[in-house]
Parts: structure tokens; sequence; C-alpha cells
């Protein structure tokens, strides 16, 4: 038997994006985030569990900063953590970087709960 996890809320800035339960083993969710005078991101990154289990999961974000499509290049990595708790902390948008940029949150459980029966 598998625990069910997902990306259950993020937040930018104090403002929540919600995302659906898709019940993946991989789960991630973009978002455009408008570059503001500020250039300091924080952010809250929370699992959804079905049950009362808690696991600790695995966070990664990029952020596509020189608005190529992908999330390769140098930098576009800003986080990569584990958590069992919803996970809080901050970025800087880098100097050259103007607009809306793609921003994705990927989460995968880091622990051994069950055996996955597919990848
Ligand atoms: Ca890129
Ligand atoms: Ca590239």
């Amino acid at each position: 038997m598998c625990i069910r996890d997902s990306i259950k809320r993020i937040t930018w800035n104090g403002t929540p994006y919600s995302t659906g339960n898709n019940n993946g083993y991989r789960d991630f969710t973009e978002s455009i985030i408008t570059v503001s005078e500020s250039r300091i991101i924080n952010y809250q990154l929370e699992a959804g569990f079905a049950g009362n289990y808690v696991l600790t999961e695995y966070w990664m974000i990029y952020a596509d900063w020189n608005k190529d499509g992908d999330f390769e290049d140098e930098g576009e990595n800003v986080l990569k953590a584990t958590s069992a708790i919803p996970l809080t902390g901050s970025f800087t948008i880098p100097q050259q970087v103007k607009g809306k940029i793609r921003i994705r949150v990927i989460m995968t459980d880091a622990g051994k709960m069950c055996i996955r029966d597919r990848y």
C-alpha cells in the first residue's frame, strides 16, 4: 500500500496557489511571477497527505530566469530541500531578470514508505 501525497499549497509572497491532488508520485506545479521592485520571493510549500500520515518530502524549485523554456540553465535550480513540515524560505530574483517569470515546484517523497507500482 502506498501513502498518497501531493503538493497541497504553494504560497509566493503571501499569495496562495492551491493545487489539486493528482495522487502522483512526482508532483509539480507551475506559477507565473511578475518581478516587482523587491526581488525577494518568500515562499511556503505545503504537502497534502491522505489520512494521518506525514512523510518527508523532497522539494525543488526551478525558475526559468533566461526565459528559454527550460529550467536547466545556470542558477535556475533555486532550491533543493527535504522537509516533513511546510517549508518556508526565500530566494532573490537576479538583477537582470524582468517581467514575468515561470517558476516550477516539484515534490517527490523522500521516504520509502511503500513499493511504487508505477514510474
Ligand atoms: Ca532557462
Ligand atoms: Ca536553457
